[in-house]
């Protein structure tokens, strides 16, 4: 079955938690990590389009939550992809970081509508302090997809040992949510098709209200 993402549409931008769409009206599915990760990257790759959200050279340039409409278009949105604006570029002033916990932050913890997060990681960075504390916001029964993106940087060996230590360091972590890890890339179409399968589980698993509901459904 083709994968809900390559619906995939833009729908809206949020500067502020004020703005965000009705919490719980479609499910959510929330793309977090470093800057210059690779999260827009990851996601244009995912929706099989080029420049759905927006990747850049210059760490920083995605500053607010991007939404992404998935879903038949002449329908209320089924779904959502929120791309997120990442952390952790040194020459950020404080304001800016503050700004972010408020925002990506306050979001992660507080979103009810999120059926999962999808974390990005450089595989030749893995785990840092950063994610550990972004990673402390999670709610505990979101589900969280790790990718270890830019695998077409490393050879075969390296790639499984960056991914044993990486779940390692997971784990060390003991956070009550479900956690999967993939082997990833943007460019060279790696783990694209198993994180398509994973977002679609989980947006199946929460349905939307917006009334579009199979035959048959609920
Ligand atoms: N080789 C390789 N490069 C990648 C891959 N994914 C992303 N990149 C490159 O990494 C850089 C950052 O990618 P983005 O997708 O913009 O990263 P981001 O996480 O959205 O960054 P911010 O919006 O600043 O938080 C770009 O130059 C991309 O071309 C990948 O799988 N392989
Ligand atoms: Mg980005």
């Amino acid at each position: 079955m083709a994968s809900v993402l390559l619906t995939a549409r833009f729908a809206t931008t949020v500067a502020k938690l004020a703005q965000l769409p009705a919490d719980g009206a479609a499910p959510e599915v929330a793309f977090v990590g470093r800057s210059n990760a690779g999260k827009s990257s990851a996601i244009n790759a995912l929706c099989q389009q080029r420049r759905l959200a927006f990747a850049s050279k210059t760490p920083g340039r995605t500053q607010a939550l991007n939404y992404f409409a998935l879903g038949p278009s002449q329908l209320p949105p089924q779904a959502y992809i929120v791309d997120t604006p990442g952390y952790g570029f040194a020459t950020a002033p404080l304001e800016v970081k503050r700004a972010w916990d408020q925002l990506a932050g306050r979001y992660l913890a507080q979103r009810r509508a999120l059926a999962g997060v999808v974390l990005v990681l450089d595989i030749r960075r893995g785990l840092t302090d950063l994610d550990r504390t972004l990673l402390t916001w999670m709610q505990p029964g979101v589900p969280l997809l790790v990718l270890l993106t830019k695998s077409d940087k490393l050879g075969q060996a390296q790639r499984a040992a960056a991914m044993r230590e990486t779940e390692a360091d997971l784990r060390a972590l003991q956070m009550p949510n479900p956690l999967a890890l993939l082997s990833f890339s943007a460019t060279r179409q790696i783990g694209l098709d198993e994180a398509r399968d994973f977002i679609g589980d989980w947006l199946a698993a929460r349905p939307t209200d917006a009334g579009d509901a199979p035959a048959g459904g609920r």
